[in-house]
């Protein structure tokens, strides 16, 4: 596989700095998603993927299977794709089989991690047609060195799956879409994949699974800062919670205190005071509703030109062009 790199800032400085940040702020602690996924929280979040409880993985691989020949009807012939965050790349390989029938095909993934590009190559380098260039890099400033490369009669295609989005801040998400949006010119166009409102239960079964793997994934994050920050988390004194935040329309993720604690992480020069009961906010998942896509689109430059919709669990994969 061939690689792109774009200057980072050292991921420990940044881990560091984030999680004093969080654990230090007035009020409600909180730290970034993001750092939930090193190579055990990634192993456990792809377990997650094959919970009965959790039907977003597979409903957005139904679609991607079912659908990949009418999304491609869509895209121009002369076509460069690239994928926010390709994770493994099992659904990918739908669409760039159906793209590829036009002809031959470089396939750009954007990733943090150069372990995720490596896992994303060893899953796709048999497609026939298909040069696989990894970008390690943070989504916005990768996709603009993938734009920097394409020729000027070269449609650009940009992949958002899995309902990634629906992690991001309230607000966050048209913020991020639209910064997406000024790097694409107009008629590009971006498949982003949604996860839809459902039934409370449902939503809570889904995040706080009976087999505890979710827990597990959110436990992590502290057994994440002790391992590579000198954290001194005992895990067991703290638990899982996940609740529905109405006001939002998220499923949030807490770790609460089972009682009165201090904490300390050495690299970070801090000891954490925490009352029982008191929560670190660690994600939040947000769930559309369906009408509110088409807003999404509009609210960061897009027009919503197709969408497809899983008919086991409510989730959409929408097709956004560039206006
Ligand atoms: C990656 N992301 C879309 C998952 C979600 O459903 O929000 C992360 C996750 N958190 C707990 N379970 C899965």
């Amino acid at each position: 596989m061939t690689m792109l790199t774009t200057p980072k800032v050292p991921i420990q400085n940044q881990f560091a700095a984030d999680v004093r940040a969080g654990l230090t702020r007035a009020g409600q602690k909180e730290l970034p998603s993001k750092y939930l996924y090193d190579n055990l929280g990634s192993a456990l979040f792809d377990a997650i993927t094959l919970l009965p409880e959790y039907g977003l993985t597979r409903a957005d691989e139904r679609l991607l299977q079912r659908h990949a020949r009418d999304i491609a009807t869509h895209i121009p012939a002369k076509v460069m794709v690239s994928e926010l965050g390709s994770g493994s790349g099992r659904k990918t390989r739908y669409i760039l089989n159906a793209l590829r029938v036009h002809g031959p095909l470089s396939y750009y993934p954007i990733e943090i991690s150069s372990a995720a590009l490596a896992t994303c190559e060893a899953e796709l380098c048999d497609i026939e047609s298909v040069s696989i260039v990894g970008v390690e890099s943070e989504y916005l400033s990768g996709l603009t060195e993938v734009a920097k490369r394409r020729e000027a009669d070269t449609h650009l295609f940009v992949l958002f799956l899995g309902s990634t989005i629906g992690n991001f801040d309230a607000g966050a998400d048209a913020k991020f879409l639209r910064e997406v949006r000024n790097i694409l010119r107009p008629g590009d166009s971006l498949l982003l994949g949604t996860d839809l409102l459902k039934p409370i239960e449902k939503l809570i079964d889904a995040y706080d699974d009976p087999r505890g793997v979710t827990a597990a994934f959110n436990l992590n994050l502290l057994g994440r800062i002790n391992r590579e920050l000198g954290g001194e988390f005992d895990l067991r004194r703290f638990e899982h919670i996940a609740r529905f935040n109405e006001a939002t329309n998220s499923v949030e993720m807490h770790l609460r205190s089972k009682r009165v604690q201090t904490v300390n992480i050495k690299a970070c020069d801090c000891s954490i005071d925490f009352t029982a009961g008191e929560t670190i906010w660690t994600e939040s998942s947000h769930k559309y509703a369906p009408e509110s896509i088409e807003q999404l689109a509009s609210a960061s430059g897009f027009a919503l030109k197709a969408q497809w919709t899983d008919d086991r669990w409510p989730f959409a994969n929408s097709l956004f062009v560039a206006v």
